[in-house]
């Protein structure tokens, strides 16, 4: 279920947690994922209670796969209500750095995207603090949808937040990622022929449409 290379941890708000889940799972490089609650001070936030904070994604990616700039990218072009709109804490546009290089990037990268759009941009930078997981039933949401698959692929509510095939099937399923990729890489992630051919129909079906 896990793959065991040094990572690093990317973490990012643009709406709706759910979708974030689906769109960076999916990218190669990306080792896991977890959402759940940041950037704000109340102790203990829970969905109904965020109190100040953000749902936010946290990405471990394998830096020889995948850049920061790249999951930045990923950032800046997929929000749920845009980057130059205010919506309410919960959805707001924000990146959480673990380090003076992701900030300095962060920076600059804001900085390019501004002045690609010719915008204003909404987007606040700041530390990475506490975060805090969201409740079980946020975790791989997509993939959750589908009883049957967590049952046979043994996913306890654990392992959502961990397993490295949980975060590729929970993108796939929505049509994320590329399916040549999921093609290369069903057979190392040990997966069934059913289960497979399942994960290849639903990518076709629900390629190109929202998360
Ligand atoms: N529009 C979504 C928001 C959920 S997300 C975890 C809903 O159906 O409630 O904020």
């Amino acid at each position: 279920h896990d793959v065991d290379v040094p990572f690093k941890k990317a973490t990012f708000g643009m709406g709706c947690f759910w979708a974030c889940d689906a769109l960076f799972g999916a990218q190669s490089g990306v080792l896991r994922t977890r959402v759940g609650y940041s950037g704000g001070t109340l102790i203990d936030p829970q969905y109904r209670k965020l109190g100040d904070h953000t749902e936010v994604i946290e990405i471990h990616y394998d830096p020889k796969q995948i850049t920061y700039e790249d999951l930045l990218q990923l950032f800046w072009n997929n929000h749920e209500y845009g980057l130059t709109t205010c919506v309410k804490k919960q959805y707001m546009s924000l990146i959480l750095y673990h380090d003076e290089d992701q900030k300095h990037m962060a920076e600059i990268s804001l900085k390019k995207e501004a002045h690609r759009r010719n915008e204003q941009l909404i987007t606040t930078i700041a530390p990475a603090g506490i975060f805090y997981p969201a409740e079980d039933y946020h975790q791989k949401y997509r993939l959750q949808q589908h009883a049957w698959l967590v049952q046979e692929l043994g996913l306890t509510p654990e392992l959502f937040q961990t397993s490295h095939l949980a975060a590729r099937l929970n993108g796939y399923l929505v049509g994320v990622g590329k399916l040549e990729d999921f093609e290369k890489e069903s057979e190392k992630l040990g997966l069934s022929e059913k289960i497979s051919s399942f994960v290849r129909t639903q990518w076709k079906q629900n390629e190109g449409g929202s998360l």
